[in-house]
């Protein structure tokens, strides 16, 4: 399986951990969203990444449905099957994600927009968003099982990315999330490699 991905991308990270933790092999395809390139699309119309391209010519998208077929290829070893255990990972990889999706937008605006053009009410909305999602998880980290599993690599894609593109503007008022990122990294050192780069 080939994996269209930039190491920068928070989700192409989540889904790298996860292939890693199953022990699935991925070739991966390093892709410029923004040159358009024509495997993207024709694999994504959204043309965004990640996508995973299966050996029969089908492809796999978003990062959540991918996940959840590594999960179904591996036996269940991402996502817990007891409905309570499931709907804790699953509500913390969509908060993550949407928090990460918020302070996207506000990246996109600044990098794409001529600055005069730029709404600075929904910048300060989307980051205000994610700010929010991020004292929730911050109060709920703790909760988390101790055997890592699709919320454990999500939260630490997602913290890794924003530790890139946010520093220092996040981070005091959520230390248990630092915490919790720092102790990840140590104990799985697998990270280290597979965590958002520039
Ligand atoms: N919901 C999607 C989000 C994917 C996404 O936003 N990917 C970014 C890279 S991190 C992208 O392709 N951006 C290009 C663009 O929006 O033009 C997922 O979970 O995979």
């Amino acid at each position: 399986m080939r994996l269209l991905y930039s190491k920068p991308s928070p989700y192409a990270s989540k889904v790298r951990l996860c292939a890693h933790h199953c022990d699935i092999a991925l070739e991966l395809v390093s892709t410029d969203t923004s040159q358009n390139p024509p495997e993207l699309i024709a694999a994504n119309a959204l043309g965004k990444i990640p996508v995973l391209l299966l050996d029969d010519g089908s492809t796999v998208h978003d990062s959540k449905v991918i996940c959840e077929y590594l999960d179904r290829l591996s036996g269940n070893q991402l996502i817990p099957q007891t409905t309570e255990a499931w709907l804790q990972t699953k509500r913390t990889e969509s908060l993550i994600d949407g928090a990460t999706e918020c302070a996207q937008a506000r990246l996109y605006e600044v990098r794409y927009r001529p600055e005069e053009m730029r709404y600075q009410p929904m910048m300060d909305k989307q980051w205000g968003r994610a700010m929010r999602a991020l004292k929730v998880l911050d109060g709920e980290v703790a909760a988390l099982p101790e055997a890592p599993n699709l919320a454990h690599f999500a939260l630490a894609a997602d913290l890794g990315w924003l530790g890139l593109r946010f520093a220092g503007e996040w981070e005091d008022q959520n230390p248990n999330l630092v915490r919790w990122l720092e102790d990840f990294a140590r104990t799985y050192p697998a990270f280290n490699d597979l965590r958002p780069m520039a």
